[in-house]
């Protein structure tokens, strides 16, 4: 079951940018995996390096990873990091390797005949997690809107992944509606959330209405998370919301207020990627999934720092932050190992491809973040209704 050939092709992401697939060929299986890519990225993310080099860089992989065994995904990974020889990938690039990773992956479980999921680890798995929905958006994701890059709700309540991202669909359907109704213009931002020129308090009070009224429509329980994306906002001294300037101290105790008066089920990166201290701070102070997303980057190093400082207590997955499934599986192990929660993501920018849901599966992990319109987020949350079916699984326990 040997690796018989690796090519890339240059397609295109959900933003209309060049991006990368790769093909894997092994025992006449064909599997193919995509890069996506992020604007609001951590600086200590693996690189991506540019799309026109993508002929040199399959000559330097494929005459590594032929002859490889397809099911072995760990000498796989560590070839790829061999032969690029630098921490963060500059040389062969995160976007070639992850794609490179997951392909492997995908062409072991056609072999295989197994669903992915169960191919990484999910035989056992009989939980769904929850879809996150993005419903506004701002930050990077789409100027001009909202400070906060993200608002989000979790449909806590439903009985099946098929009725939760139904609720999401909902809410973000009448989250639309209301701000016309106002007479407020709205277009969508790279994620399909409402983008518009808003402040960060009427979002929130737009939301907390539809959410009332959506809850009562279905009657289950729904509740509002957060992104910050806040090393956006940090300007090196301050955090900065228009005219108003936090410090630390500030941005913590407006974090655990907004938590408190939203009843927020949900924050990630409420503080800039160094701030391992007050990550520590505030999930102390307050009851929240305190999330991870610069700060961590899938990097188990800075994920073993985050356990041993108890900065947050949720890590977010994006393989394409790390570059590999391996060194991916490994973050998850150590925050797990550490009591935290997993959340799996997707990236402003992506393809149609639909991995992700089994990754979240095979973590077992808390909450899928995947959007909730657009076509290639809907790939995403189509396959877990696939997968659930499958499985026959339930919610995860919340
Ligand atoms: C985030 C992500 C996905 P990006 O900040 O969590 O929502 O955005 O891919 O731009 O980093
Ligand atoms: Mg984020």
């Amino acid at each position: 079951m040997i690796i018989e050939d690796v090519r890339y092709r240059i397609v295109f992401d959900s933003r209309g940018k060049e991006t990368i697939e790769c093909e894997v060929e092994a025992e006449d299986f064909i599997a193919i995996a995509s890069a996506p890519s992020g604007a609001s990225t951590g600086s200590k993310e693996v690189l991506a390096v540019e799309t026109r080099r993508y002929k040199e860089i399959e000559e330097k992989i494929s005459k590594a990873l032929i002859g490889m065994s397809v099911f072995d995904q760990e000498g796989v990974d560590e070839t790829l990091r061999e032969i690029d020889g630098t921490e963060n990938f500059s040389n062969i690039g995160g976007n070639f390797a992850v794609s490179a990773s997951i392909a492997v992956a995908k062409c072991a479980s056609l072999i295989l005949e197994q669903p992915l999921c169960i191919y990484l680890g999910g035989a056992f798995a009989r939980e769904i997690p929850f879809p996150l929905g993005n419903v506004i958006g701002g930050g990077k994701h789409a100027e001009g809107s909202t400070s906060i890059q993200e608002f989000l709700v979790i449909p806590v309540g439903a009985k099946s992944f098929f009725e939760a991202q139904k609720i999401n669909s909902e809410v973000h359907k009448e989250v639309g509606n209301l701000l016309r109704k106002r007479g407020i213009f709205t277009a969508k931002g790279d994620e399909g959330a409402w983008a518009a020129q808003i402040s960060d308090d009427f979002a929130f009070e737009i939301l907390s209405e539809v959410v009332d009224r959506v809850e009562k429509n279905f009657g289950t329980k729904i509740r509002i998370g957060i992104d910050f994306a806040a090393s956006e906002l940090w300007n090196g001294e301050k955090y900065v919301y228009g005219d108003k300037k936090l410090n630390s101290d500030e941005q913590i105790n407006f974090v655990a207020e907004l938590v408190e008066k939203f009843d927020l089920f949900y924050v990630e990166d409420p503080l800039h990627e160094e701030d391992f201290e007050g990550f520590s701070k505030l999930t102390k102070e307050v009851d929240c999934m305190i999330c991870g997303d610069d700060i961590f980057v899938t990097n188990w190093k800075r994920v073993e720092k985050a356990v041993r400082m108890k900065s947050g207590n949720t890590l977010l997955v994006k393989p394409n932050q790390i570059g590999t499934l391996t060194e991916t599986t490994k973050a998850v192990k150590i925050a797990k190992r550490g009591g935290y929660e997993i959340v799996v993501s997707h990236r402003s920018g992506e393809t149609e491809d639909n991995y992700l849901p089994h990754l979240a599966i095979a973590f077992n992990a808390k909450l899928i973040k995947t959007g909730v319109v657009g076509g290639e987020r809907i790939a995403k949350l189509n396959e877990m209704i696939r997968i659930e079916e499958l499985l026959r699984a339930k919610m995860v326990r919340i």
